[in-house]
């Protein structure tokens, strides 16, 4: 329904992200649109409708500018639209996507930020590839741009478009949003001087820049005075024309979304199977294959309570679910062998013909039977090396209405400086996840209780609502000094 209230910004809002908001799906000879549910579309469409003040217009489509993979031929003719978006899709050769999105954004930038540099690949082929697709997305975007638009820039993918809009845009308002972790200067500073300088420079070229957490911003501060000269003030970057603000907004969940899906007959239906099926104790983890996310950790941990705890054989299931995800790539075809082995051992090692210790599956879970067992787990064991936010451990906790379960959460990931209340483990201890298991399956129900309902007020009080609600407060407040600065 169309807001009628007076949005606090005039223009346009164009989201330009390496994904398009739907699936674009060829049946006979019509493209079908399916949108997808991920958390950043939610939240880009609450600017518009579900705020009590509305940020932009919803007489306006938002506009979305992304990569296709289709080509244009089969796109000719198209409609591209649907009730909230108005996709732009940017066409990139296979040759220059294959150096830009798998070499530098999966090969470089990826193991980088998750400290990893001995996985990084620093190709100069993958860097001339990165400034071509930057450019094609800036191409794009140039196309469409109007006075008065704010560009909303999202993640590692396109750290140089920013600038290359202000360059060309200067009077547009441009947020940039970096959704995994900034690395501490000694990684940074590992890549070329040319490229490092280029990302900087490309960053700033956003009015606000976002992270999810203060020592993200804190690094990235640091690699601008370092790399480029700019110093800052509580945050801001006074340039010669015009300031920057860079700050933490930590990217949340549709709270509500989770806490009301409880009730739903077919998560309870899930639940209840999970419950039926399984042990007493119910362990529960999801996440994409990646080295980043600790998944052999958490295997060795949970090998190590089984070794130290026979009490628990025999009354406990870990579930572990693995959603396939860049298994084209040599290490991740590696790391997804290392996994299966070890699923193996500890399976064959403590495991009998009434007994498995270990479900594993890999594969993607309907969103049902997803929350059908964040619900039904008495314990969620979330364990990356490294990650930006997490969404998974918001997710359990806010799944949660009965207010209870155990969250086990690696002190790496940015999620941790929000959730204290979890059991806070090191990834790389197997004696602190072992311990950290024991101490859930022991854990009194009250103090369950205590734990979540800290843990999901703060969720609620800062949901994916209020992250892009504070994101667009701060351009506009940013705004606000420009004029104030203007009639100094
Ligand atoms: C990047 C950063 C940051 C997963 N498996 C299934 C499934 N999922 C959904 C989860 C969750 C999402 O995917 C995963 O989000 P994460 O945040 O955990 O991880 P990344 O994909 O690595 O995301 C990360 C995020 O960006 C946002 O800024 O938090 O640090 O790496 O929503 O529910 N959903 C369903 N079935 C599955 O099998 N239905």
């Amino acid at each position: 329904m169309e807001n009628t209230k007076q949005p606090l910004h005039s223009g346009r809002l164009i989201i330009v992200a390496y994904r398009l908001p739907f699936k674009l799906i060829r049946e006979n000879d019509e493209v079908q649109l399916f949108q997808n549910s991920g958390g950043l579309v939610s939240a880009v469409l609450s600017l518009v409708n579900d705020q009590k003040e509305p940020i932009f217009s919803s007489a306006e489509r938002i506009q979305w500018v992304g990569f296709s993979e289709n080509t244009p031929e089969e796109l000719e003719g198209q409609s591209l639209e649907n009730d909230d978006f108005q996709a732009h899709p940017v066409f990139i050769s296979d040759e220059v996507n294959e150096n830009y999105y798998e070499g530098f954004c999966n090969n470089l930038i990826w193991p980088l930020c998750h400290y990893f540099p001995s996985l990084a690949r620093f190709e100069e082929a993958y860097y001339d590839a990165y400034k071509v697709a930057n450019r094609l997305f800036y191409d794009k975007v140039a196309e469409i741009i109007q006075p008065g638009d704010v560009v909303w820039v999202q993640d590692y993918q396109l750290m140089l478009l920013p600038d290359m809009i202000r360059q060309r845009f200067p009077e547009n308002k441009i947020g940039f949003f970096f959704h995994i972790p900034f690395p501490s200067f000694e990684l940074f500073r590992l890549l070329p001087v040319a490229w490092r300088k280029a990302i900087v420079d490309g960053i700033l070229g956003a009015d606000v820049v976002g992270f999810h957490t203060n020592d993200y911003v804190e690094y990235f501060l640091k690699a601008a005075r370092l790399v480029s000269g700019y110093g800052n003030k509580l945050h801001y970057i006074n340039m010669s024309n015009r300031i920057i603000k860079v700050d933490s907004f930590p990217i949340s969940i549709d709270f509500h979304k989770f806490n009301d899906a409880f009730e739903e007959p077919e998560v309870a239906v899930a639940r209840n199977d999970a419950r039926n099926s399984l042990k007493e104790k119910i362990i529960f983890s999801v996440d994409r294959l990646d080295y980043s996310k600790g998944i052999i950790h958490r295997l060795r941990g949970y090998q190590r309570f089984l070794e130290n705890c026979p009490e628990w054989h025999e009354k406990v299931s870990f579930v572990m679910v693995v959603v396939p995800s860049r298994d084209t790539i040599e290490q991740y075809q590696q790391m997804k062998s290392d996994i299966d082995q070890t699923v193996g051992r500890i399976n064959a090692d403590y495991g009998n013909i009434y007994w498995q210790p270990i479900i594993y599956q890999y594969r993607s879970m309907p969103y049902h039977e997803l929350v059908g067992m964040y619900t039904a787990s008495d314990v969620a064991l979330i364990t990356p090396v490294r990650d930006g936010m997490n969404l998974v451990c918001k997710e359990y906790v806010a799944s949660r209405k009965d207010r209870q379960g155990v969250l086990i959460l690696s002190e790496m990931a940015g999620a941790a400086a929000e959730l204290g209340e979890a059991l806070i483990i090191n990834p790389l201890d197997q004696q602190d996840i072992a311990d950290a298991i024991k101490t859930a399956f022991e854990m009194p129900i009250e103090e369950q209780t205590k734990r979540m309902d800290a843990m999901r007020e703060r969720i609620l009080d800062y949901d994916v609502f209020a992250w892009t609600n504070d994101f667009f407060t701060q351009m506009t407040m940013l705004e606000l000094e420009h004029e104030r600065l203007r009639q100094v």
